[in-house]
């Protein structure tokens, strides 16, 4: 069977340090399991790495940080594409499919704070210390828990961001565990945001290697780093957030766990004023992860989510 492997296969990566260190570990992963075959990374930016003076909601969400990866896997430039897999939309464009989840990092939000303000939590910050984030989800469940901070946009990439925090034009910042550990900056973290705070988004902490739908070599090769209790939760909150038809640039957040067969999905729905939030649970056998996404979807919008979604819609457009 392995004769029939290609010498050679194509990794397609965005360029960010992040991205590099996710792929350059697929790479060594691989070159260890495979070691008849050489695996090649090419790099390439895409429309969100470009676009950086523009608020992240208001470019849309359609394979922001994908697209131009997918269209390389299509022409059969490149084999597969490691993304953050909560970058990946929940549609793939035709001919392409999710060929792996991998073992998730811890999938928390963290605080970053600046310097000045070591000894103080998000609580405790001072009446309008300004957070940046320009996470809809981040923002709509911070404003909730708490009224008494500001919140401003941050772009760029994580290097980008923790310079703009240490230089003053934010006082803490929220990031994912899982890149600031990655990039080896797990030190920088102040607190982790227990799930009552903050739900992490869908997929977060995980990596997705996205490939040409009935590749039966390259998913072979893929299937080898899957990690079964992460692709399960990973599936769950995917279909979580296809039904209700977000993107990744919605107030959408999710919790999940697994216990023995049992897998438990936490969802929520917030307004962008963190007024209203609309959460709930399902819980059901592993196997029926996907089910389980779309009870709880169809739950939340029987609590009046479809009109929160539709309502931040309208307004994005607007502005
Ligand atoms: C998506 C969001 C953000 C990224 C929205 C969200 C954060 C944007 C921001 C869909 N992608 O989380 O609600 O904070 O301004 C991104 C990060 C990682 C993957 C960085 C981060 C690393 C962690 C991971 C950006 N994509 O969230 O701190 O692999 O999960």
């Amino acid at each position: 069977m392995v004769a029939s492997f290609p010498r050679s296969v194509r990794i397609g990566s965005r360029k960010s340090q992040l991205a590099l260190i996710q792929t350059h570990w697929v790479q060594g992963e691989l070159g260890r399991a495979f070691p008849g075959c050489s695996f090649e990374v090419e790099t390439m930016e895409t429309q969100g790495d470009k676009v950086l003076n523009v608020a992240l909601s208001k470019i849309g969400d359609k394979g922001l940080f994908t697209q131009e990866l997918e269209d390389k896997i299509t022409n059969g430039e490149v084999d597969f594409a490691v993304h953050s897999l909560k970058d990946l939309p929940t549609r793939l464009p035709e001919g392409l499919m999710l060929g792996c989840v991998t073992e998730r990092e811890d999938p928390a939000d963290a605080v970053v704070m600046h310097e000045k303000y070591q000894d103080k939590h998000l609580a405790t910050l001072p009446e309008r210390a300004v957070v940046g984030t320009s996470s809809l989800r981040r923002l709509a469940q911070l404003r909730h828990h708490y009224p008494h901070l500001t919140f401003k946009d941050i772009r760029g990439n994580l290097n980008t961001r923790l310079r703009k925090l240490d230089e003053g034009q934010y006082d803490a910042t929220i990031l994912a565990v899982a890149g600031l550990k990655r990039m080896g900056w797990g030190d920088r973290i102040h607190e982790i945001l227990p799930p009552e705070v903050s739900l992490h988004a869908v997929g977060q902490g995980a990596l997705g290697i996205e490939c040409r739908s009935g590749d039966e070599t390259i998913l072979s090769i893929l299937k080898t780093l899957e990690h079964l209790p992460t692709a399960q939760r990973c599936y769950a909150e995917r279909a979580f957030l296809r039904e209700l038809e977000g993107g990744c640039q919605v107030p959408i957040g999710v919790n999940t766990s697994i216990e023995g067969d049992t897998l438990t999905l936490v969802g929520l729905v917030a307004s962008l004023d963190g007024k209203t939030l609309v959460k709930d649970i399902v819980s059901g056998p592993t196997d029926t992860a996907e089910a389980l996404g779309t009870t709880l979807a169809n739950k939340l919008r029987e609590q009046g989510a479809q009109e929160i979604l539709d309502a931040i819609t309208a307004e994005l457009r607007q502005n």
